[in-house]
């Protein structure tokens, strides 16, 4: 049964995770990093190849622009994966300094909206059903500009996309506390992000990425309460001890991801319609074997939490029996489950070990050696 349900585990990894990523201080460049959208592909792959639950690949536009969407993702399925979640970017143009849908200026907005609607063509191509909505429109001085009318523009043009949405697609908005914005960001918590989806219908959906909270914030009552309320398209998942860090998913606080799975299931969300994407910077490791240890770090959070005796819970928690609850929880917890999925991936005719696995396929020496010259990929445009 647990074998079973984690077989049919679904993580989708982010094509930027593989280019060149950093902070203001520095961005480290790294030998093999891909050059061009195919390769970045090309390398997602290879976690899907070792790992087997990670089939789809996000991708984040004009980061991932190319001439024919059709024949990148016909690359993808030749390499045995997809195209998934569409990225929208509203937040490197010049001309979005005081916002981009928000911004004062009609014509600013006009702009942005025009991009979010050619990320849905993009979508129509490439066939996957899923926007992504990150927008870093915020201010950094109070008074700087109208909160409510900010609120007004952004619902407009959040209308606007929704109307363009076919019937199979939808969008997923994703909330951030701060940053780049210091003072105000008009999308900054899951409250926010969950109001304007209600108002606008089924097609909309909240992200919740887990780097994007204050400090202290209890997540996974956030994910249990989006998931009564039908409105968890899904996560953007990473670690962080500090801010937006962007590190390997599990990294920081693996016991949370653990919380965030149970919650996960036990609200009925452990399907296909919730999108579990890595949202990640490998600025000092290597990336593809950062990847593949961030998917086997979902794959020990999520083993763990389907390991949860939910009867004996359910009945410590009816009987008040306030330890004997929580001490179900962490029997599942302090469970070591690598050689369940060890054995899994064997029976899924896999390598025990992906991590050892990649490392002996020499996949890495390839690409340093073959990816020389050529402009390597970043988050510039
Ligand atoms: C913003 C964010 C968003 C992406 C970007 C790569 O911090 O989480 O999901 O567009 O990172
Ligand atoms: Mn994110």
């Amino acid at each position: 049964m647990i074998k079973e349900q984690l077989r049919r585990q679904r993580i989708e990894t982010p094509s930027w995770a593989y280019g060149n990523s950093g902070t203001r201080f520095k961005v480290f460049a790294q030998r093999g990093v891909p050059r061009d959208p195919y390769e970045k592909i090309a390398d997602a792959a290879q976690v899907h190849a070792f790992t087997g639950v990670a089939p789809t690949v996000a991708l984040h536009i004009p980061w991932d622009k190319v001439d024919d969407y059709e024949d990148l993702a016909r690359h993808a399925a030749e390499l045995g994966v997809g195209i998934g979640a569409i990225n929208s970017n509203v937040f490197q143009d010049d001309d979005y300094k005081l916002g981009s849908v928000t911004h004062p200026d009609p014509e600013v907005r006009a702009k942005a909206l025009a991009h979010l609607l050619e990320c849905v063509d993009i979508m129509d191509a490439t066939g996957s059903d899923t926007l992504k909505l990150w927008f870093s429109d915020g201010t950094n001085y109070p008074g700087q500009d109208d909160v409510r009318e900010r609120q007004d523009r952004l619902a407009e043009a959040l209308a606007a996309v929704y109307e363009r949405l076919g019937d199979e697609q939808r969008f997923l908005l994703e909330y951030k506390l701060f940053e780049p914005a210091f003072y105000m960001t008009d999308v900054p918590d899951w409250g926010t992000a969950y109001a304007h989806c209600l108002k606008l219908g089924p097609k909309a959906q909240v992200v919740v990425d887990t780097g994007h909270h204050a400090p202290g914030t209890n997540i996974e009552f956030i994910v249990a309460f989006l998931l009564r309320e039908g409105k968890l398209g899904g996560f953007d998942f990473n670690s962080r001890f500090y801010a937006d860090d962007d590190l390997m998913v599990g990294a920081a606080d693996p016991f949370q991801l653990f919380r965030i799975m149970y919650e996960v299931i036990r609200g009925g969300g452990y399907t296909e319609r919730t999108a579990f994407m890595l949202d990640q910077c490998h600025n000092i490791e290597p990336k593809i074997a950062g990847q593949i240890r961030s998917v086997m770090n979902v794959q020990e959070a999520t083993a763990k939490a389907l390991l949860v005796d939910r009867e004996a819970l359910a009945a410590a928690q009816r009987a008040g029996d306030v330890l004997g609850a929580n001490a179900v929880l962490m029997d599942a917890y302090n469970t070591d489950v690598r050689p369940l999925l060890a054995e899994l991936r064997e029976e899924m005719g896999l390598e025990p070990d992906p991590m050892a696995a990649y490392a002996k396929s020499g996949y890495f020496e390839t690409i340093a050696a073959e990816r020389v010259g050529g402009d390597q990929a970043g988050w510039g445009a």
